[in-house]
C-alpha cells in the first residue's frame, strides 16, 4: 500500500452538508441510497473531480441532481467513484449501492452478528456502506431511514434521536434516527436486529432527559445491568469533572459477540464487543467488571473528546484517543482506588508500549506517516497519548488544565482540530509557550532519564544530576530527525531513610514537582542534614526509563517510608526486577538461592505483610506480584533469552513463596470470604479477592503439592468467577492429572458460554511447557473456537504470542510458525485481526541468534505470501524493515 503523509495533508476539494441514508437490511442483499448534498469547498481546488471512497460496493444506480450524469462524467473504479467535472455550486447526488452483509467477515462496514446487523466505519468503513468523502474532516448531518423484515429485526437504531417509525408492508418495518450533530462518516452506525434490553434516565446538568439503554443478545438482560449503571455514572462524572453534559435524548449501547475491537464511540449508538458489556459474578472476573467500567466511560467520554470535537485526519488519532484514555483513566480512579489504578496504568504501558517504542513499529504519538491507519490503534497513540495529557496537567497544575481544557472545547466545538488547536488552548489558558513541550507527540522512542544523587554534610545540600537520553528512532512513521530534549515532570521528594522528615528544600521544585527541560540540569536542596533517599517520578509522573543506582537497603527504605504509594510499589518492582536481572546474568545460578536482592525482596515483603497488608489488600496484592518476563526483556534488550528470564522469575517466586508460607497462609484465612456472603464488583472487595489469589499463586509456587490441592478445592467451592479462574490458572501451572481434570470440568461446566470458555482457551494457551504448541492446535478444532471470531482468536493466538513468552519464542521456531500460520489463515477472513496477531513478533530483533533467525524466517514466510492484505503487509513491511 502507498504511504500517507502528514505533511501531504490538503483540506478536501468538496463537503457535505447533509447525508439521508435509506438502508433496506436484507441478509445477503442490503441496499442503501445516499442522497448526498455536496458543494465545492473554498479552501479546495476548484473544479477538481470529486473523488468518492468506496470498497467492495456494487453501485446499482447514479443520479446528480436528478438526472443521470452524462455520459463519460462518471467513473467506477475498484475503490473510488469519480465525477469529472461536478457542478461549480452546491449539488446533489444520490447513490445507490448493494452489499452483503453475511458474507463481510472482515467486520468492517455493515456486517452481521449472531444474526444481528451492526456497522464499524472507524477508521474507513463507511466507504464499504456507500461511495463517500470518508475523511474525518467531513462532517455532515445525517437522516436515516431503517427497514428490515419485523421477525428478523424488531429493533432498528440509528445515530442521534429516534424519529418515526412504522409498517412498511411485505412483514417489514422502519425507524428513521436524525441526528442534528454533525459528525464525520466514522461515528456512523446502525443495528438492527433481536435484541434485548435495560434502560435506565439520566438527567443532565442542562436539564435535558435522556434515556439511556443497554441491548444484548436475548436472555442475557440479567448480565447487562453492570454497564448501564457505569454508562450513568461517566454521565454524571463528565458533568462534574469536565463540566460536559450529554446532547441527545438517547442513548445507546449494544453488544455484539464479533467485533475487531473493544468497542466504538459512533454519536448516540455505541457498539460494543459483548466481552465489555456482559457481567455476572459466575461469568465474568473483577478484571472483566473494571474493563466495562473503563470501556463504557472511555466511548462516553468520547462524545465530547472525539465526536463533538473530532480529528482533521488520522494523523491526529491521539488528539481523541491519548485523551480520552486520560479521561477513562481519571474516571476509574475516581471509582476506585487512585494509587492501585495508576501501577494498573503503568504495568501496562511498560508491558505494551516501551516494547512497541523499542521495536520496528516504533512510532510518534502523532505519526508522520501511515500505509495502513488501522495499523495505528496502538498503546503508543493510546497510551503514551494519555501520559502526555496527563504530564500536562502536572506542568499546568489542574487549575489552568481544566481551563485550557474548557477553552479547547469551546474553540473546536463542532470542528475537527488538530493537536496544534489542543495545544493553542492550554498555551493561551496558561500564557506558557508549549513549543518545547509539543516535542512528545514527534518523537518515537522511549526516554531515559539518568540521576544520580550526592549529600554534601559540610554545605548541607543535597544535589540530584539528571540527564535525559533520547532514542534516535527510524522507522517509516517516524521522521529520524535527531531528537531534542523534552519537556519532562519530574514530582519528587526527598525520604529519610528512617522514616523521620527531611528538612531540605530546593526553588526550582513546585508542588513537588521539577522541570527537566535542558538535557542535563542539577537541583540543590539545602538544609539537608543527613543522606536522603530520592523518590524519583512519583505517580510515574513521566513515560520514561529512570536509570537510579539505589541499594537494596534505599529501596526498601522507599518501600517502607515513602508518602507516594505508586513508588513504594515501584521499590519493591525494582528490587524484584533486579533479582531476576542477576540471576539472569549470572547465566544459571543454583535453583534454591535467590540471590542477595531475593532476599532483601523477600525480607521486605515480610515486614510489609506483617505491616500492612489488610489495610489495602489491593495495594498489597500488587506490591506481592513480580515484574513480568517482558519487562525482564526489556531491560536486558538484546540477546535474550526467554527461557532463562522465566527460570529466573519462577526461582524467586518459589523463593518467596517458601520465605512467606506461613503469612501468605493467614492472609487467605484473614481474607476468606464468609459462606453466603453478598457479591460486590467494588474495588475493595475486589481487592481482597486479589491478594488471596496472589497468596495462592505464591503458596503453589512454593509447594506444587499443597498448591494443587488448595486450587482444586477453591476451582470447586469458588463463588466468584474471579476465584474460580484464579485458582485453575493456577494449576494450569502445575502439571498432572489434577490439572486436566480441572480443565475438562471447566469446559464441561461453561460449554454453553463462549466468552468464559474464552478465558479457558487464553490460560491454556498460557501454559509455559513444550506441550503448549501442539495443545494450542489441538484447541483450534475445539467446536467452540472459531477462526471467523476476534474474540476466540485473541484468547487462543494472542495470549500464546503474548502471555506465553518461552513457548512463542521456542528455540525451534513451533511457536513463531503456529502464530504466523494463524496470521496467513485469518488474513483473507480479517486482516486488521489477522495483522494485530503479527504484532506479537515486534520485538523479535531482540532475542538471541538462533531464535532471531527463526522468527525472521517466520516473518519472511508470510511476506512471501501472494494477495496479503494492506494490513498484514504494512506490519509485516515495518517488522522486517
Ligand atoms: N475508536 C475506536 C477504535 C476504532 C479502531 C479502528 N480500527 C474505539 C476507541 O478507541 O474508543
Ligand atoms: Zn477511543
Amino acid at each position: 500500500p502507498p504511504i500517507i503523509r502528514l505533511a501531504d495533508y490538503r483540506p478536501s476539494d468538496y463537503l457535505i452538508d447533509r447525508v439521508e441514508l435509506d438502508v433496506r437490511l436484507h441478509p445477503t442483499e442490503t441496499r442503501i441510497t445516499a442522497t448526498l448534498a455536496l458543494r465545492p469547498n473554498p479552501k479546495g481546488e476548484a473544479g477538481a473531480p470529486l473523488v468518492l471512497d468506496g470498497d467492495e460496493l456494487t453501485l446499482l444506480a447514479l443520479d446528480l441532481d436528478g438526472q443521470p450524469p452524462a455520459p463519460g462524467a462518471v467513473e467506477v473504479q475498484p475503490r473510488a467513484l469519480v465525477l469529472h467535472q461536478p457542478p461549480r455550486r452546491p449539488f446533489t447526488l444520490a447513490i445507490e449501492t448493494q452489499v452483503n452483509p453475511s458474507a463481510n467477515t472482515k467486520l468492517m462496514g455493515l456486517y452481521r452478528s449472531g444474526g444481528v446487523y451492526c456497522t464499524q466505519c472507524e477508521a474507513d468503513g463507511f466507504r464499504r456502506i456507500t461511495y463517500f468523502l470518508d475523511r474525518p474532516d467531513v462532517m455532515a448531518v445525517y437522516t436515516t431511514r431503517i427497514e428490515a423484515d419485523l421477525e428478523e429485526a424488531p429493533v432498528l437504531l440509528g445515530n442521534g434521536n429516534p424519529g418515526q417509525a412504522g409498517p412498511a408492508g411485505e412483514g417489514r418495518h422502519y425507524a428513521v434516527w436524525h441526528d442534528p450533530h454533525p459528525k464525520p462518516a466514522y461515528l456512523f452506525a446502525l443495528v438492527g436486529g433481536r435484541l434485548g434490553r435495560v434502560a435506565t434516565r439520566f438527567t443532565t446538568m442542562e436539564g435535558r432527559d435522556v434515556e439511556i439503554a443497554v441491548y444484548v443478545e436475548p436472555g442475557k438482560e440479567p448480565r447487562a445491568p453492570y454497564a448501564l449503571d457505569a454508562v450513568a455514572r461517566s454521565m454524571a462524572w463528565d458533568e462534574t469533572a469536565f463540566g460536559r453534559p450529554y446532547d441527545l435524548d438517547v442513548f445507546n449501547v449494544v453488544a455484539v459477540s464479533d467485533f475487531n475491537m473493544g468497542a466504538m464511540e459512533n454519536k448516540g449508538l455505541n457498539i460494543f464487543n459483548d466481552k465489555y458489556v456482559l457481567a455476572s459474578p459466575d461469568t465474568a472476573t473483577d478484571a472483566d467488571y473494571a474493563n466495562i467500567e473503563a470501556i463504557i466511560a472511555h466511548e462516553y467520554f468520547h462524545n465530547w473528546s472525539g465526536n463533538r470535537v473530532t480529528c482533521r485526519d488520522w494523523f491526529q488519532l491521539c488528539l481523541k484517543e491519548g485523551l480520552t484514555v486520560f479521561r477513562d483513566q481519571e474516571f476509574s480512579s475516581d471509582a476506585r482506588s487512585r494509587p492501585v489504578h495508576r501501577i494498573a496504568e503503568v504495568r501496562t504501558l511498560r508491558a505494551r508500549q516501551f516494547p512497541e517504542d523499542a521495536g520496528p513499529l516504533a512510532h510518534p504519538v502523532r505519526p508522520q506517516a501511515y500505509r495502513e491507519i488501522n495499523n495505528f490503534y496502538t498503546a503508543t497513540v493510546y497510551e503514551k497519548g494519555a501520559e502526555i495529557v496527563r504530564m500536562l496537567r502536572t506542568l499546568l497544575g489542574p487549575g489552568a488544565f481544566r481551563g485550557g481544557m474548557d477553552r479547547y472545547f469551546a474553540a473546536c466545538d463542532g470542528t475537527a482540530a488538530t493537536v496544534e488547536d489542543f495545544l493553542a488552548a492550554f498555551a493561551a489558558e496558561s500564557g506558557r509557550d508549549l513549543a518545547a513541550f509539543a516535542r512528545w507527540y514527534a518523537q518515537a522512542g522511549t526516554p531515559t532519564v539518568a540521576v544520580s544523587g550526592r549529600h554534601d554534610p559540610a554545605a548541607r545540600t543535597y544535589t540530584l544530576a539528571f540527564r535525559q537520553s533520547l532514542p534516535t528512532v527510524v522507522t517509516e512513521a517516524a521522521s529520524g530527525a535527531a531528537p531534542l530534549p523534552l519537556v519532562i515532570p519530574v514530582a519528587l521528594g526527598l525520604v529519610d531513610p528512617g522514616g523521620g522528615a527531611v528538612a531540605g528544600r530546593s526553588d526550582r521544585v513546585r508542588d513537588g514537582v521539577f522541570v527537566l527541560e535542558a538535557e542535563e540540569d542539577s537541583l540543590v536542596f539545602t538544609d539537608v542534614d543527613a543522606a536522603p533517599v530520592p523518590s524519583l517520578f512519583r505517580g510515574f509522573s513521566a513515560p520514561v526509563k529512570v536509570a537510579h543506582a539505589l541499594t537494596p537497603a534505599e529501596r526498601l527504605a522507599l518501600l517502607s517510608h515513602d508518602s507516594d504509594p505508586f513508588n513504594r510499589w515501584q521499590a519493591a518492582q525494582s528490587l524484584g526486577l533486579e533479582a531476576i536481572l542477576s540471576r539472569v546474568r549470572a547465566g544459571a545460578p543454583q535453583a534454591e538461592e535467590a540471590g542477595p536482592r531475593g532476599e532483601a525482596l523477600s525480607r521486605a515483603l515480610a515486614a510489609f505483610l506483617d505491616a500492612e497488608a489488610l489495610a489495602d489488600p489491593a495495594f498489597a496484592a500488587l506490591v506481592l506480584t513480580l515484574p513480568g518476563d517482558q519487562e525482564a526483556a526489556q531491560e536486558i534488550g538484546t540477546e535474550v533469552d526467554p527461557d532463562a528470564i522465566h527460570r529466573a522469575r519462577q526461582t524467586l517466586r518459589t523463593h518467596l513463596g517458601r520465605d512467606l508460607a506461613a503469612r501468605l497462609a493467614a492472609l487467605r484465612e484473614a481474607l476468606a470470604e464468609p459462606p453466603g456472603a453478598p457479591f460486590s464488583p467494588d474495588a475493595a472487595s475486589a481487592g481482597r479477592r486479589a491478594l488471596r489469589n496472589v497468596a495462592l499463586d505464591l503458596l503453589a509456587a512454593a509447594d506444587p503439592g499443597l498448591g494443587t490441592r488448595l486450587a482444586v478445592a477453591q476451582v470447586e467451592a469458588a463463588a466468584t468467577m474471579t476465584d474460580r479462574l484464579a485458582a485453575l490458572a493456577v494449576l494450569t501451572l502445575l502439571p498432572g492429572e489434577a490439572r486436566e481434570r480441572a480443565l475438562a470440568g471447566f469446559a464441561e461446566a461453561y460449554r454453553d458460554e463462549p466468552l468464559v470458555l474464552d478465558k479457558w482457551f487464553a490460560i491454556q494457551a498460557a501454559i509455559p511447557e513444550p506441550g503448549t504448541v501442539a495443545r494450542v492446535r489441538g484447541l483450534m478444532e475445539h467446536p467452540a473456537f472459531a477462526l471467523g471470531n476476534p474474540n476466540r482468536v485473541r484468547s487462543l493466538i494472542g495470549s500464546f504470542s503474548l502471555n506465553n513468552p518461552t513457548q512463542f519464542h521456542r528455540p525451534d521456531g513451533a511457536g513463531y510458525d503456529l502464530v504466523a500460520e494463524a496470521v496467513r489463515h485469518l488474513d483473507g477472513k480479517n486482516p486488521q485481526v489477522a495483522a494485530r496477531l503479527l504484532t506479537a513478533f515486534n520485538n523479535w530483533r531482540m532475542v538471541e541468534a538462533g531464535r532471531r533467525q527463526k522468527a525472521e524466517e517466520a516473518l519472511r514466510a508470510v511476506a512471501a505470501v501472494t494477495g496479503l492484505s494492506p494490513d498484514v503487509s504494512d506490519i509485516v513491511g515495518r517488522s522486517l524493515g
